[in-house]
């Protein structure tokens, strides 16, 4: 048969075109070299900068979804929002490409790079680049607050990442400035930044976080907090400090996690202890279960896992689908979707509609997926 015959051909091209992308994609921002690109360059990696804006915006989800991950550095402490317009702009396009580690950052380590020459705002760049291009599921990203909500006293949604959640930050944070830094997750690709050298930058913290996406796979947890820092967004961790988290992450794997002990407290969902993130185990290395909580340290079963990629692909290009799929198939779905923060309208064949918002949905909905009926599902 000709489809036959020309099938493996497409594979090929397919291939040889993922194969073709550099590591990194760098947004044109006012066509500078950023500290960030020299950082990248020393770990090894490729990058490729847009030449200007227009580049950028022609660009399709499979076009970012080319890359291990997108830096957005830090514009100098530039604090116009209007610097990260074109991102707000493309989130519908870029945003469902961004399915892999994320790190986020409330200070301008490209600025206390450039002018102070601080070893702690090098140590920054080059622990998060390494997170963000270590995952194996799909693209990164690494974004730099900058100096964009600093002067925000009141908490703020960033505008730009509203297609992957809710992220609120608020800034006003000079009288003093916050210089204790405290690190509150690892990962093994993250080698030099400490305490020491993320604090007393004069000031080390421009943004904190008071609100952003802790569910699921899916989900972040804090990196490096404002240490005693007080007011929205304080939080506590497993060694006992307390702060407000000003970088977060998705991929890393915050203290505590591990233990073998479930501690909803600092949002774990699992902890398998030292299997956590093992292949076949249902909690991921961050402590979060992979296919959804039913209830704290009890996560849900992936039974379809084969088809995983397969379906993943309507996700990835975001088309919009109609399927009847199978009662077994349903949390398969529900599952790629929540990973890839759809928004989504679902109908059960009975013709009862379900219209859902933006995942993460409440694990009560777990109990009638395995209901035994067929469903429809449109991504929209
Ligand atoms: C910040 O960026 C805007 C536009 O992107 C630019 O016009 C402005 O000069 C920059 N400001 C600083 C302080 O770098
Ligand atoms: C940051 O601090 C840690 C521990 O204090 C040290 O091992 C590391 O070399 C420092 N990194 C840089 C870039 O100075
Ligand atoms: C900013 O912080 C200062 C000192 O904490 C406070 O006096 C001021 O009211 C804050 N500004 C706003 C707009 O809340
Ligand atoms: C902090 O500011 C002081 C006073 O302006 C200056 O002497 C010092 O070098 C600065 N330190 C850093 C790390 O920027
Ligand atoms: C933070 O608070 C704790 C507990 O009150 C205290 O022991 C510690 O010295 C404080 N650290 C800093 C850097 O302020
Ligand atoms: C891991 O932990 C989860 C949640 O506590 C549990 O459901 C699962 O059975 C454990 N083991 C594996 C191999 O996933
Ligand atoms: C949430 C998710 O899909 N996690 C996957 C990330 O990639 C690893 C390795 O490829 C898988 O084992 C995880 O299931």
């Amino acid at each position: 048969m000709r489809t036959g015959r020309y099938a493996p051909l497409a594979a090929l091209a397919t291939l040889a075109s993922l194969s073709l992308a550099e590591d990194l994609l760098f947004p044109h921002m006012h066509g500078l070299k950023y500290a960030e690109y020299d950082q990248a360059v020393k770990l090894g990696l490729t990058a490729h900068i847009c030449k200007d804006e227009d580049e950028w915006y022609g660009m399709t989800t499979a076009d970012f979804a080319k890359y291990k991950a997108i830096i957005v550095p830090d514009c100098l402490c530039n604090t116009s929002l209007s610097t990260i317009k074109f991102l707000d702009d493309t989130k519908g396009v870029w945003s469902p490409a961004v399915t892999g580690n994320m790190v986020l950052i409330g200070t301008d380590p490209s600025f206390h790079a450039k002018y102070y020459h601080l070893p702690g705002a090098l140590a920054m760049m080059q622990d998060s680049i390494s997170l963000v291009t270590a995952g194996k599921n799909g693209t990164g990203m690494y974004f730099s607050l900058s100096c964009y909500y600093q002067s925000n006293a009141a908490p703020m949604s960033i505008s730009a990442l509203s297609e992957i959640g809710n992220f609120q930050v608020r800034g006003n944070l000079s009288h003093p400035c916050l210089n204790n830094a405290h690190i509150v997750a690892k990962s093994n690709v993250m080698t030099t930044l400490s305490d020491e050298n993320a604090s007393n930058w004069n000031c080390s913290v421009h943004e904190v976080f008071s609100e952003y996406p802790r569910d699921g796979s899916g989900g972040f947890e804090a990196l490096a907090i404002a240490l005693n820092a007080t007011g929205l967004g304080q939080r506590s961790f497993a060694d006992k400090t307390s702060g407000i988290p000003y970088i977060i992450a998705r991929g890393a794997t915050p203290l505590g996690c591990g233990n073998s002990i479930t501690e909803p407290t600092y949002n774990e969902e699992c902890d398998n202890g030292s299997t956590n993130g093992a292949p076949g185990d249902l909690c991921s290395s961050s402590c979060k279960c992979l296919y959804g909580m039913i209830t704290p340290g009890v996560c849900r079963s992936n039974y379809c896992r084969s088809e995983y990629l397969a379906t993943s692909k309507f996700v990835v290009e975001r088309a919009p689908v109609n399927a009847n799929i199978a009662a077994k198939q349903f949390d398969h779905w529900l599952h790629t979707i929540q990973l890839f923060k759809f928004p989504l309208q679902l109908s059960v064949w009975d013709g009862t509609r379900h219209p859902y918002g933006n995942p993460p949905w409440p694990a009560t909905e777990a109990v009638w997926y395995q209901r035994d009926f067929t469903a429809r599902i449109r991504a929209v």
